[in-house]
């Protein structure tokens, strides 16, 4: 009995030897403690011992139990160690590395564009403004003086939702709304999306950005448009920048005129980037129409107003001498990362 109980132990001990994992000295308790273990297996034996000699044989079992149970410990225990080891060892960091570099992001043309444009306004004290993209047709149109039966109403150039939504053409539709709240006086900044079924070219794009801009007082004269907007061309174009009005015609003003800038590369003597004129056109703009301010609950005869509209992609492909719309939405990173 005592060899046999030796033999056991050795056997286990030679086993916990050999053990890398704590599932494997796990196996090992089981094969030589458990129910079915090797050291219970002796003790069932026990009736086959005399009477006798049973506290003495009991006493070696229990021996040889506790010599087992001490061992697994240890080995644990020392296992446990050496994984904990290898994994420090796994997870050490070399602070000498060099740190990853992360890709930053940055505004997009369109928006350096912008921030331009409303730095300077803002500073002339407009308020920037918001409005809906998805329009009533009268703010994108009736309120600004556009009959029913005009061109840019045709189905061919307007998104319309059904027969009184559409997706706005203008952000002059913000404009009516703030006026009609009869709040004076005014002046405000409309940047915003807008919408116009064209077809995709260099040129045309079927949603765009303009800022819009309105200003209703006492005592509002094309002077102060055409001081306002020749400053706003020296901010964007540079101290040098000349402008000149050409008559034009919109609904919504009257007069209306469109706004030059002297060609900022050849300074007005005539280049490739101005098509050889020395000017190049910028804005349209205007006195408001009485009809439009009458509309909206503001007196004609005690207020006047001048408006203007910008295409924010059109001074974004100026500024930065860009050939192609199409560039400015296609997001391609090797264009996007030269700005
Ligand atoms: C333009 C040109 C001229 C304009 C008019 C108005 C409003 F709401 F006051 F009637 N807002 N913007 C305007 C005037 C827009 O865009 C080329």
């Amino acid at each position: 009995m005592k060899e046999r109980l030796q033999a056991i132990r050795n056997a286990c001990f030679e086993k916990l030897e050999q053990a890398q994992s704590l599932d494997v000295l796990n196996e090992i308790r089981v094969e030589f403690l458990g129910k079915k273990g090797a050291l219970t297996e002796v003790l069932k034996s026990m009736k086959d011992v005399a009477p006798e000699e049973r506290p003495k044989v009991g006493a070696l079992v229990n021996d040889a139990r506790t010599a087992i149970e001490n061992r697994l410990e240890e080995v644990k225990q020392a296992l446990e160690r050496k994984l904990s080891e290898l994994r420090m060892a796994e997870e050490t960091i070399d602070v000498t590395l060099p740190a990853k570099r992360m890709t930053e992001g940055h505004r997009h043309v369109n928006n350096i564009a912008l921030a331009e444009v409303e730095r300077f306004f803002v500073g002339m004290g407009y308020e920037i403004v918001d409005g809906p993209e998805v329009e009533e047709d009268y703010y994108n149109f009736e309120a600004l003086n556009i009959p029913a039966n005009h061109p840019a109403k045709d189905e061919q150039d307007t998104f319309y939702i059904n027969g009184k939504i559409l997706l706005r053409t203008q952000t002059s539709s913000v404009q009516a709304r703030i006026m009609e709240k009869g709040k004076l006086p005014l002046r405000i900044l409309s940047p915003g999306r807008v919408y116009r079924a064209d077809e995709v070219d260099a040129t045309h794009s079927p949603c765009f950005h303009q800022v819009e801009g309105l200003v209703v007082d006492d005592n509002i004269t094309f002077a102060d448009l055409k001081g306002t907007l020749a400053e706003f061309a020296k901010e964007m174009f540079g101290a040098e920048t000349k402008v000149k009005f050409r008559p034009h015609h919109f609904p919504f003003t009257e007069p209306s005129a469109e706004m030059d800038v002297s060609c900022f590369k050849c300074g007005g003597k005539g280049c490739r980037f101005c098509k050889g004129s020395g000017w190049i056109e910028i804005l349209g703009c205007g006195m408001v129409h009485p009809r439009v301010l009458t509309m909206s609950g503001i007196d004609p005869e005690k207020y006047t107003g001048f408006a203007f509209g910008v295409g924010l992609e059109r001074i974004a492909l100026l500024k930065y001498e860009i050939d192609d719309l199409r560039l400015l939405y296609e997001n391609d990173l090797r264009f996007l990362k030269q700005f």
